[in-house]
């Protein structure tokens, strides 16, 4: 592994303040959770039209219902991984560390990382279809749950295909794309909008970029930084030289 690209990495974490961080199902790989479109992905069997979106659910909601079913069985029991602790060393460290996550999985809640959000939505949200009353549901049903309050059919509460984000969801990632120094982007193929185009309105201001994603072959150039790693190999090393910075300007204050 090529320490010095890491030291590099961490002296721009540890010069800039603004710092956020955009996750993708990369993140929560190693905790187990297959990713989208990876050989592994949960959209192997499905197609993402054909599931995630409201025409899908329109059309067939009991077979969406027993996906978003089989996806919580999957999630229920997984647990944060060492790239989720490594967020939450680094927001210790760069108190002003945002968080956005694609992810519905709700790893980074679990992991104590604190305020962040969740773009696309929580995986074990009930929202009803009719008068929006929702509700977080951890049991395991066999069919589609219906509104205590008004009886109609209740959907995921995640955000599908041709629906906008929430408009917290949408503020704060504008305010990222226009005021973060230093942006990283870890476990995403950065196929899906609006997530996928932080990184270009972050580059598009030379603002600073570290990329960690396994599958990259993309080389560093400028203010871009691609560590071609496993988010949980890559990260606790790369907090590790952080802390080191630190380390050494306490001791050189003394
Ligand atoms: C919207 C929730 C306005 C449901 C999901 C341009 C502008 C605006 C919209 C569009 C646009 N072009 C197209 C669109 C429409 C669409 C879209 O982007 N389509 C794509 C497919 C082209 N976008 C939308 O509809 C969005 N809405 O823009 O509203 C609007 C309204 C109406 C009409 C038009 C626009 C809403 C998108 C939200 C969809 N919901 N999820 C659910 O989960 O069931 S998206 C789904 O994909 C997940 O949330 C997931 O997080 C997300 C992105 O996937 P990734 O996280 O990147 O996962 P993936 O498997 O792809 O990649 C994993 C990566 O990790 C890989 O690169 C791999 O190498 C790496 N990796 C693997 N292991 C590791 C690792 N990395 C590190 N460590 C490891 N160990
Ligand atoms: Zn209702």
């Amino acid at each position: 592994m090529d320490e010095n690209i890491l030291q590099v990495a961490a002296s721009w974490l540890f010069q800039h303040e603004k710092i956020a961080v955009l996750t993708g199902a990369g993140i929560s790989q190693e905790s187990g959770i297959p990713t989208f479109r990876g050989n592994d992905g949960v959209w192997k069997h499905y197609r993402a039209q054909d599931l995630a979106t409201p025409e899908a659910f329109a059309r067939n909601p009991e077979l969406v219902w027993e996906w978003y079913l089989y996806r919580r069985q999957l999630v229920r029991e997984k647990k944060p991984n060492p790239a989720h602790y490594a967020l939450v060393r680094l927001k210790n460290l760069k108190q002003k560390t945002e968080l956005i996550t694609q992810n519905v999985d709700g790893l980074h809640r679990r992991s104590g990382f604190g305020e962040h959000t969740e773009m696309h939505g929580y995986l074990f949200r009930d929202v009803c279809t009719r008068c929006s009353w929702e509700r977080e549901d951890y049991e395991s049903h066999e069919k589609i749950p219906h509104c205590p309050r008004c009886g109609s059919m209740m959907r995921p509460g995640v955000v599908w295909f041709g629906e906008s984000i929430p408009e917290k969801a949408w503020q704060h990632f504008h305010r990222l794309s226009r005021e973060c120094e230093l942006l990283m982007v870890i476990g995403t193929s950065q196929v899906v909008y609006p997530a996928a185009a932080l990184s270009q309105y972050v580059r598009q201001r030379s603002a600073y970029v570290i990329e960690i994603n396994p599958e990259l072959t993309t080389s560093c150039q400028g203010k871009s930084i691609y560590l071609g790693y496993k988010a949980g190999f890559i990260l606790p090393k790369l907090i590790d030289e952080l802390e080191k910075l630190f380390k050494k300007t306490r001791e050189v204050d003394r």
